[in-house]
């Protein structure tokens, strides 16, 4: 008989991180074996310090979005909530399409319409899955007014956005995982923001795990955002964001007073990038270090080369970008910003002739 769960082999962050996570007592455990996703060490990027990157695209849906979700969508089922219901820029919504679908529950997606507001890998992933998508007529932070007032209305809904508490929950495991993978905490984390539930579920975490006795010490922070949806640095919300990075082109973040709290507990700086910084970390991730992300992750990299320009990072220190979301949600973006492929014959000559000049014999 095959094991069905052989030793070692990974539960998800539901069993995984159980006894960490503030979820009712026999909840179930909804999961699609998210998180433990791989820690890669730059080769070309670091520009003198000690960098690595959180894969968070290797989850099930392509994003980090599912460790908030499994716990969430758990939670959900142990208050016998009858539909789940979120806004979103596009990853919330295909892991709440995904976790939907593994709890049988039906998923009402609230995302912005017009062209390029949604990333077409994201939208797929919610038809697959068989949700419900509405495409809003308005931006980000008005779908999220939109389903918050419809969550108000009726109890049995599952707001599954991140002013649920269980997404932090969920997402701060990541940083957990980080302490693991290093063995202690690194000197930096440069994550994006857009809604701020991810930054400050990390540093949750982190301050969870320094208090288990877990690490010794928590990162400095920086939080990325692009500079045409940068309330976070500005001070005040924007009425309408602007990014290529249309995962986080969010004007009023949900979570800005607890990011803004991580942030100043851990000694950091909120930073804007701009969207060709972040268009050269994309290409610059993909091309020399073979990690395809999408736009809004490589806000990371942009942010910490940033940083580091600005002697906030000193050389040799330890630094994680994490790298939010798979480079396959967004296609169009791939091959807009790549040379376009070329013809040939079905010949070894005709082929060896699409060979660079430095190649030919
Ligand atoms: C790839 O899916 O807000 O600051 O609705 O998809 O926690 O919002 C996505 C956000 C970074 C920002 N990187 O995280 C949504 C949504 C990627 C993202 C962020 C998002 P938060």
């Amino acid at each position: 008989m095959p094991l069905l769960r052989p030793e070692g082999a990974w539960r998800g962050v539901v069993e995984e991180y159980r006894a960490y996570l503030s979820l009712p007592a026999g909840a179930p455990a909804i999961s699609l074996r998210e998180g433990n996703t791989p820690l890669v060490p730059a080769l070309r990027a670091g520009r003198g310090a000690d960098l690595y990157f959180k894969i968070e695209g290797q989850n099930p849906t392509g994003s980090f979005k599912d460790r908030g979700m499994a716990v969430a969508v758990s939670g959900a089922l142990a208050e016998d909530a009858r539909f789940l219901v979120c806004a979103s820029t596009g990853n919330t919504s295909a892991a709440a399409a995904a976790y939907a679908a593994r709890a049988g529950l039906p998923a009402l997606l609230a995302v912005p319409a017009g062209d390029g507001a949604v990333a077409r890998g994201k939208l797929a992933q919610a038809l697959a899955f068989g949700a419900r998508l509405v495409l809003v007529h308005g931006n980000f932070d008005q779908a999220l007014a939109a389903v918050r007032a419809l969550a108000a209305l009726r109890p049995d809904a599952a707001l599954v956005n991140s002013v649920n508490p269980l997404r932090l929950e969920g997402q701060k495991t990541g940083a957990f995982e980080l302490i693991e993978q290093l063995g202690q905490a690194p000197d930096w984390l440069c994550i994006p923001v857009g809604n701020a539930g991810n930054i400050s579920a990390y540093w949750r975490g982190f301050c969870e795990y320094r208090q288990a006795g877990r690490c010794r010490g928590v990162p400095r922070l920086i939080g990325a955002q692009a500079a045409g949806a940068a309330p976070l640095v500005s001070g005040t919300f924007v009425d309408n964001p602007q990014t290529l990075a249309s995962a986080i082109r969010i004007g009023r973040p949900a979570s800005a007073h607890l990011a803004q709290a991580a942030v100043a507990e851990a000694d950091g700086r909120f930073v804007a990038v701009e969207d060709a910084e972040i268009l050269a970390a994309y290409r610059f991730l993909a091309r020399q270090e073979g990690i395809f992300c999408e736009p809004a992750s490589a806000a990371a990299l942009a942010g910490f080369w940033a940083a580091r320009a600005a002697g906030w990072i000193g050389d040799g220190q330890r630094v994680v970008c994490v790298l939010t979301g798979n480079g396959l949600k967004d296609p169009e973006r791939a091959v807009a910003e790549s040379d376009p492929p070329m013809e040939a014959e079905a010949t070894a000559e005709a082929l060896a002739r699409t060979l660079p000049p430095e190649l030919r014999i």
